[in-house]
C-alpha cells in the first residue's frame, strides 16, 4: 500500500526552490564571503541566534509573486514546484503557532508566501510540494544541527519534534491545500521511530502525499539520489528524482555565477527522463523574492524545447 506514484513516474520535470531569509545575503554577510551552499549561512558562521535570526527583521521581499513563479514552472514544461517551507536555520516560510520565527508574524513581510504558492498552482494546475527540515533544526535547542550554541549532550530530539515540527507539519498538510509530497531532508542520526512518526503522521493528514526517501531507515514513497548525481542505471521499484543546482548554491548567491548551460540542462533532462526518473532543478530567489534571470532565462529555453521534444 502506500500512496500512488502514477503522476510522479509521469512527470520527469519539476522546479526546485530554496528560500529563505539568508536569501538575503547572497552569500555576503558581516564583511565575509560564503561562497556555495548560502543556505548554511548560519552553521557557516556559526552566528548566535540573536545575530542570525536578527535577519527576520529585514526581511521584506516586496518582489515576490507567487504568480511569476508558478507560470515560469508551468512556462519550462515543469509538472510540480518543491519549496523550503523550513530549511536548517529553522525559519518558516508560512504562518505558524509554533515558533515566533516565521515570515509572517516574525518579519516585516507579514505576508503568508506558501500559502500565495498553493493558491497560484492550484490555479495554474501544478502540483505543489514542501521541503520540511525534519532533522536540523538549528533555531530549536532540541533540533539536530546547531551544535555551536547547544551542546548535543543536552538535547532531547523528541521534544523539537513533538514540540515544533510534527505541530508544523500539521499545519502544512491543513492549510494549504493538496500536498504533493513532503520533501524531508538530511536525516542525520535520527532512529526509526522517529521517521516512523513522520511517516504516519503525514499518512494521516494527507493519504496522497509522497514522502522523498531522505527520511531515512528506507522509507520513502521516492528515491533521491545524491545531489547532482544521475544514476547510471536505476534499478529499484521506487521511482526517482535527480536534484540539481544551477551553480554551487541552492539559497541565492550573488558570488556564483557559473550556471550550466540551458543545452547541459537539456542533457541532464534527456539523460534522467530516459532512465524514468524526474529533474528537479533548483532556482535561488533573491531577497526580494526574484528569480535570477539567468535562471528565468534557462527555464524559459528549456519550455521551448518542451514545446518541441517534451509529450503532453
Ligand atoms: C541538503 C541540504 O543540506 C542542502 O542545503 C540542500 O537543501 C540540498 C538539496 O539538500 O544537502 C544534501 C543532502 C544530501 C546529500 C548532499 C547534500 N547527499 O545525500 O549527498
Amino acid at each position: 500500500d502506500g500512496p500512488s506514484v502514477e503522476w510522479f513516474r509521469d512527470a520527469k520535470f519539476g522546479m526546485f526552490v530554496h528560500w529563505g531569509v539568508s536569501s538575503q545575503t547572497g552569500g555576503q554577510w558581516r564583511g565575509e564571503n560564503y561562497y556555495g551552499i548560502t543556505e548554511w549561512l548560519w552553521r557557516r558562521s556559526e552566528a548566535s541566534r540573536e545575530d542570525y535570526l536578527g535577519l527576520l527583521d529585514t526581511f521584506d521581499p516586496q518582489g515576490f509573486d507567487a504568480d511569476e513563479w508558478v507560470s515560469l514552472a508551468k512556462e519550462a514544461g515543469a509538472k510540480y514546484i518543491v519549496v523550503t517551507a523550513k530549511h536548517h536555520d529553522g525559519v518558516a516560510m508560512f504562518d505558524t503557532d509554533f515558533s515566533d520565527y516565521d515570515v509572517t508574524d516574525g518579519a516585516p513581510f507579514g505576508r503568508d508566501p506558501m500559502k500565495e504558492l498553493s493558491i497560484a498552482a492550484e490555479k495554474e494546475g501544478i502540483r505543489l510540494g514542501f521541503y520540511y527540515s525534519q532533522f536540523q533544526d538549528w533555531e530549536h535547542p532540541d533540533g539536530g544541527g546547531n551544535e555551536w550554541e547547544y551542546d548535543p549532550a543536552g538535547k532531547d530530539f523528541s521534544v523539537y519534534q513533538q514540540e515544533k515540527a510534527i505541530p508544523q507539519l500539521d499545519e502544512l498538510l491543513t492549510n494549504y491545500g493538496d500536498v504533493a509530497l513532503i520533501w524531508f531532508d538530511t536525516p542525520g542520526d535520527s532512529t526509526l521511530e522517529s521517521a516512523r512518526q513522520f511517516v504516519d503522521f503525514v499518512r494521516e493528514r494527507q493519504p496522497d502525499t509522497l514522502i522523498s526517501s531522505r527520511i531515512g531507515h528506507g522509507l520513502g514513497d521516492y528515491q533521491n539520489y545524491r545531489d547532482s548525481e544521475i544514476p547510471v542505471v536505476h534499478e529499484s521499484s521506487r521511482p526517482f528524482e535527480a536534484i540539481f543546482p544551477h551553480n554551487e548554491s541552492w539559497g541565492y548567491t550573488a558570488l556564483d555565477t557559473n550556471f550550466k548551460s540551458t543545452t547541459e540542462l537539456l542533457h541532464i533532462l534527456a539523460d534522467v527522463a530516459s532512465k524514468g526518473g524526474n529533474f528537479l532543478l533548483n532556482v535561488g530567489p533573491d531577497g526580494n523574492g526574484k528569480i535570477p534571470e539567468a535562471s528565468v532565462n534557462r527555464f524559459r529555453e528549456i519550455g521551448k524545447w518542451m514545446d518541441v521534444n517534451g509529450e503532453s
